[in-house]
């Protein structure tokens, strides 16, 4: 054994010596292969020895002891730098975090120029014209790694229905509204120069393997397999303590502790997988990102690309109006003394302290509009896809990190458990050179964000006012926004009720709901409704079909219509029935499927008026 172990040794050029400080890994390096032996030498430079203490002689758990190089290797290769850099960043992010020191030291906030989009105005039609111009040639990213534990849904979040009246899931809901984006590009671009648009999904070991079984089994709800690619994120080494020793699982002495580096990964995988380049060699030019639970996120994306495309954003983060205080990021645009300055996500907890050491006594406060002068960040981010390929090549896609120890005591010497570094994917600003152009698009909050995050128990404690951020409000914001919008295009559409489903006061708007092929845009809404036409506000309609148009309709109850590409089908009349009705559930009655009691109500279905039409054709529905 010893003379396998000096001989791969000397191959490597490595005095035997080095390895006494380990001496249980010394007597077992003859089990390694040269790889490993590379593996355990940068360990032990890292000051990482104690990982080896507890290891027996060899002939005891040497494939273990195989499988925890195994291990290694992986977070080795899935860093950029490797876990030398890891290590690195991590013992200089702890240092700063024990210091107390401010990430922001040295800069002074002020307001970014952004635009400022208003729904329905012209120039939000232009804008929205622009964005479906643009539209073909852009990727979608999904990040979509996250648990969700705030939301103790048992399922992946993706597989959640963003609304129950049709049951569509958030990621049937995104594919569709994919498809229709490309659907509407191919036929402004006509013939020769159709697109498939790509869709990448960032997933985690929390999530993939029941992301691609919903793929899977729905035939990737009608996306072309090889349109959609999974990229894995990796976990990171959790730490123990300041020197950043890597932390051993506390149920496996073979294994180093893991835990999610957070969503910012999705720069380093999309570069590293080479997606980026294919991207951008098909002739690609903008990147939208977009996070899992946002059921109204695509009713903002083509005014949106549209902002970036006119105003050569080379980063556009998506954001809504923001009350001061209120417990999302704010956008600002940070001036260092020497000169330097950026545009980026400021956390809300960090934004007020920043404002009062900076020269405003009365930190984040509401001016005359009644919000802060700082958007609320929604997360939701496009690249364009060539100078973001620039920087990554010299990144490789690595994010500012952040670390965030809980301490024993005041001393902070010991942390309470272990931790680990953390990087945000709207933190990709941060390394870009003043000259980058980095803007923000605002728009209203009924229009584009309603994520669901929160379980019914903690949403039902928001302070009043807040947002809920649960699937109770989620849903309700679908039929809010589907509401206004046709109100806007001119359907009288009754005042919403206020009713109360798990503990959570919501308005109940008319229960609207039209797939994505339907329309995409304001204007393909209001050129499908014309006339005389009022819903209800006990009413649900579903449009399911994209040659639908809805003329003099005066609905009363429940519709649901659908139509084969081919056929054109005019609605209108006088349709009266019983209807849908939402009826109460509580959340803890486990007799009712969860996705349905963490909303706090179910719809039944009395009656309705049901059509389908599956031929080529003109049709009228009178009822
Ligand atoms: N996600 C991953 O893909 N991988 C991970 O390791 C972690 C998350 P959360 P968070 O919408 O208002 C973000 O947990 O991180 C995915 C912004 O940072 O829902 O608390 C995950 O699947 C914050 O500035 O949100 O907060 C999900 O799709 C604010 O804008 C996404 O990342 C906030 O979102 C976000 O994860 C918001």
């Amino acid at each position: 054994m010893a003379s396998t172990v000096e001989s791969s040794l000397s191959r490597l050029n490595i005095d035997a010596d080095f390895f006494s400080s380990a001496a249980n890994l010394q007597s077992n390096l003859g089990l390694l292969s040269s790889e490993q032996i590379e593996l355990a030498k940068m360990l032990l430079q890292m000051g990482q020895s104690h990982l080896f203490q507890h290891w027996p002689g060899p002939g005891v758990d040497d494939d273990e002891k195989k499988g925890f190089f195994d291990q290694v290797a992986r977070l080795n290769a899935n860093y950029p730098g490797g876990l030398v850099s890891y290590i690195k960043n991590a013992r200089e992010l702890l240092a700063d975090s024990k210091e107390g020191k401010n990430p922001f030291d040295g800069f002074t906030p002020s307001v970014p120029t952004g635009e400022v989009l208003t729904f329905g105005d012209v120039n939000f039609m232009k804008f929205e014209e622009t964005g479906i111009q643009e539209v073909g040639d852009a990727a979608f990213v999904l990040v979509a790694g996250g648990l969700g534990e705030r939301l103790g849904y048992n399922g992946i979040k993706v597989a959640l229905p963003c609304e129950t009246t049709t049951g569509t899931c958030f990621l049937l809901h995104y594919i569709e509204s994919i498809l229709a984006l490309q659907g509407a590009s191919n036929r402004l671009r006509g013939g020769e120069n159709q697109r498939e648009i790509p869709f990448a999904i960032m997933t985690s070991d929390d999530t993939h393997k029941r992301t691609v079984e919903l793929l899977e089994s729905n035939d990737y709800f009608g996306m072309k397999p090889t349109q959609v690619k999974l990229l894995k994120q990796e976990k990171v080494a959790c730490l123990d303590d300041n020197d950043a020793r890597l932390a051993v699982d506390p149920h496996n002495k073979y294994k180093i502790q893991t835990k999610p580096h957070g969503h910012g990964d999705v720069h380093s995988l999309l570069y590293s997988s080479g997606l980026l380049n294919s991207w951008l060699d098909a002739g690609l030019k903008w990147v939208l990102f977009f996070q899992d639970t946002n059921g109204l996120l695509f009713k903002a994306i083509p005014a949106s690309l549209g902002v970036s495309s006119v105003r050569k954003f080379h980063v556009n983060s998506l954001a809504v109006p923001r009350k001061a205080k209120e417990a999302i990021g704010g956008i600002a645009k940070l001036t260092h003394a020497d000169g330097r300055s950026m545009v980026i996500n400021v956390e809300y907890n960090q934004l007020d302290p920043l404002l009062r050491a900076t020269g405003h006594p009365d930190g984040d406060v509401n001016d005359e509009t009644g919000y802060s002068p700082f958007p609320g960040n929604i997360n939701q981010l496009i690249l364009e896809l060539g100078p973001y390929v620039e920087e990554l090549k010299k990144t490789r896609g690595a994010i500012k990190e952040f670390v965030n120890p809980k301490y024993k005591d005041a001393s902070k010497t010991a942390f309470k458990s272990s931790t680990r570094l953390e990087c945000m994917m709207q933190d990709y600003p941060k390394t870009l050179p003043p000259t980058a152009r980095v803007g923000f698009t605002v728009m209203d909050t009924w229009l584009g964000y309603a994520p669901v995050k929160n379980n019914p128990e903690d949403a039902a404690k928001v302070p009043k006012g807040n947002p809920y951020h649960s699937a109770t409000s989620g849903e309700m914001a679908i039929y809010r926004a589907n509401s206004l919008i046709l109100r806007k295009a001119g359907v009288q559409i009754d005042d919403p009720v206020h009713q109360v489903f798990n503990g959570q006061e919501v308005e109940v708007w008319s229960r609207i709901i039209w797939k994505p092929k339907w329309a995409v845009t304001y204007s393909e809404v209001k050129s499908k409704v014309t006339g005389n036409c009022s819903i209800s506000q006990r009413s649900t309609m579903v449009i399911n079909g994209r040659n639908i148009f809805v003329e003099d309709l005066s609905l009363d109850g429940a519709l649901v219509v659908s139509s084969v590409d081919d056929a054109e089908v005019k609605v209108g009349g006088s349709i009266q029935n019983e209807g849908w009705v939402l009826e109460n559930v509580d959340c803890k009655d486990s007799s009712v499927p969860e996705e349905i009691r963490i909303r706090g109500f179910r719809i039944n279905k009395a009656e309705q008026l049901e059509k389908n039409y599956s031929e080529p054709g003109k049709y009228e529905l009178e009822p």
